[in-house]
């Protein structure tokens, strides 16, 4: 396990604290009845609401205040080059979608990156009250108990979280390598949230998870708990965890799955290329 820096710490208490103020604003300030749809994104399912912009502002006031020199990558458009090294990666509600038909699958996501490796990170899941948290080298927690990931059952026993993008080329794909991967797994869960599914990974609650066309906010907070809880997390073909593919689960069964969706070139982009890494 990677030796933690005692300054890792620090950043775990600011992203918990920002994380935590950001998810009792997302449900004590969220409007009653219908939730404004303040714009669209990658298609017109890809929405953000007037609370994912609201919440992305808090985290950064919080950090700001604590940490002025700090930089910022938001989903939301926060887009801040620090002077200190730490750039914080926020998305402010992940499972956005999930937040505005009150699925209570949605989760505000920090994690502190200095240089590209995210050191700490937290996962705060308002519906339920859960916090996942983990700093790199000190183990992954779940309100505050640490979590492992289960011990890998074979590729046809295992549990698997995945999730599907919002455009319906990419979402067509998708259906076709679910075809393949169904009969040769236990089962598949769809929670529509890839923090949540890591964080369910990290504390056993589904044996591994692959997604495609993943963004860095997405998956940095998420990705470092299910790392901390034993996880393998990486991309296909030898490659990082990425746009072009996520897999995470224990290693032994982290191969097995990675073998088959390379197989379905699972990591194909729309216009039929191997996603550039
Ligand atoms: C969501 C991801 C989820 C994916 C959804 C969406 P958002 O992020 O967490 O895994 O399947 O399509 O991308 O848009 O709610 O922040």
């Amino acid at each position: 396990m990677r030796q933690a820096d005692p300054s890792w710490d620090a950043l775990l208490e600011v992203a918990l604290d920002a994380a935590t103020s950001a998810a009792r604003h997302i449900v004590d300030a969220r409007p009653r009845g219908p939730l404004a749809i303040a714009a669209t994104k990658s298609s017109a399912t890809d929405i953000v609401t007037v609370m994912d912009q609201q919440a992305e502002r808090l985290v950064v006031e919080r950090i700001t205040a604590a940490r002025p020199e700090d930089g910022f990558l938001g989903e939301e458009g926060a887009q801040v080059d620090g002077t200190s090294g730490v750039t914080w990666v926020i998305d402010p509600i992940d499972g956005t979608v999930n937040y505005l038909y009150e699925i209570p699958a949605y989760a505000v996501s920090v994690a502190a990156r200095v240089g590209e490796e995210v050191v700490a990170g937290a996962v705060v899941n308002p519906a339920t009250g859960e916090t996942w948290s983990a700093v790199r080298g000190r183990g992954a927690r779940l309100d505050g108990h640490p979590v492992r990931v289960n011990t890998p059952p074979e590729l046809a026993m295992a549990l698997v979280a995945t999730g599907f993008g919002y455009g319906s080329v990419r979402r067509a794909r998708q259906a076709q390598v679910l075809l393949t991967v169904l009969p040769r797994v236990r089962d598949v869960r769809r929670a529509g949230a890839a923090s949540l599914d890591l964080c369910a990974l990290a504390c056993g609650r589904v044996d591994a998870f692959y997604e495609q066309g993943l963004k860095a906010w997405d998956l940095a907070a998420g990705g470092l708990v299910a790392e901390e809880a034993g996880a393998v997390v990486g991309g296909l073909r030898g490659r990082p965890a990425g746009e072009a593919m996520v897999v995470a689960a224990p290693s032994g069964l982290f191969e097995e799955l990675s073998a088959m969706l390379a197989e379905l070139d699972a990591d194909v982009t729309d216009e039929g290329e191997i996603d550039p890494a």
